[in-house]
């Protein structure tokens, strides 16, 4: 029998970065119990598990912890297989799509915070925040499309602009019009599938 423990996830209903975790722990069909909270309160049993108090932080079935969207996609690709393309040449150009789409998450989030959330926003800061992420969208754009969706599946990469997409529409109204109309297809594709419908971020 497999192992019926289940993995236990902190996670907040706005983090792309938790969305990605979530998104992946449905895709491989693992049991997973959702500790749904406010990053923005304390935490006290988030710190005990993670002392930087961010999620997403997973707890693996054995007991030991994971931070880090992009360490527990790696674990869970060692244990599981199924997040990354089997052969390692494939792997590189879609680990580096992954990268600048969780990069251009961290962008927007950086915005966010220094817009809305610091009491003194640097205008500077926020320029510069936003000039990445409208950089970013640029290079994204130059990407094949098969770096998104391979064979008519989502890749690892695919669900990650997906995710940072909607996670840009929803912090970042203004960028909508600055989204490429090719990497649209991924955020199309996703919104097909009930679990990212599920995750959207949400208030
Ligand atoms: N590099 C980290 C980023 C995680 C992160 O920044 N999470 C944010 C939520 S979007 C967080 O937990 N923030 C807690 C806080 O601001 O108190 C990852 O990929 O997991």
């Amino acid at each position: 029998m497999a192992n019926p423990n289940p993995y236990h996830l902190f996670l907040s209903p706005r983090s792309p970065f938790a969305r990605r975790v979530r998104l992946a722990l449905r895709r491989l069909g693992l049991p997973v119990i959702e500790h749904p909270l406010n990053v923005l309160e304390s935490n006290p049993d988030l710190e005990t598990a993670n002392p930087l108090g961010l999620v997403p932080t997973l707890i693996l079935p054995d007991g030991r912890t994971l931070a880090d969207s992009s360490a527990i996609l790696e674990t869970l690709h060692d244990l599981h297989g199924g997040i990354w393309p089997e052969l390692p040449t494939d792997r590189i150009e879609i680990r580096q799509a992954s990268t600048l789409a969780t990069g251009l998450m961290q962008a927007a989030v950086s915005f966010f915070q220094e817009t809305r959330m610091h009491e003194v926003p640097s205008p500077s800061w926020a320029q510069d925040h936003l000039s990445a992420v409208l950089r970013t969208l640029r290079h994204l754009e130059s990407f094949r499309n098969d770096f998104w969706i391979r064979s008519g599946e989502m890749t690892q990469a695919g669900w990650d602009l997906a995710c940072a997409l909607e996670y840009l529409e929803f912090r970042m109204p203004e960028c909508r019009d600055a989204i490429p109309t090719t990497l649209r297809a991924p955020m199309e594709l996703a919104r097909m599938n009930g679990s990212f419908r599920e995750t959207a971020p949400r208030l």
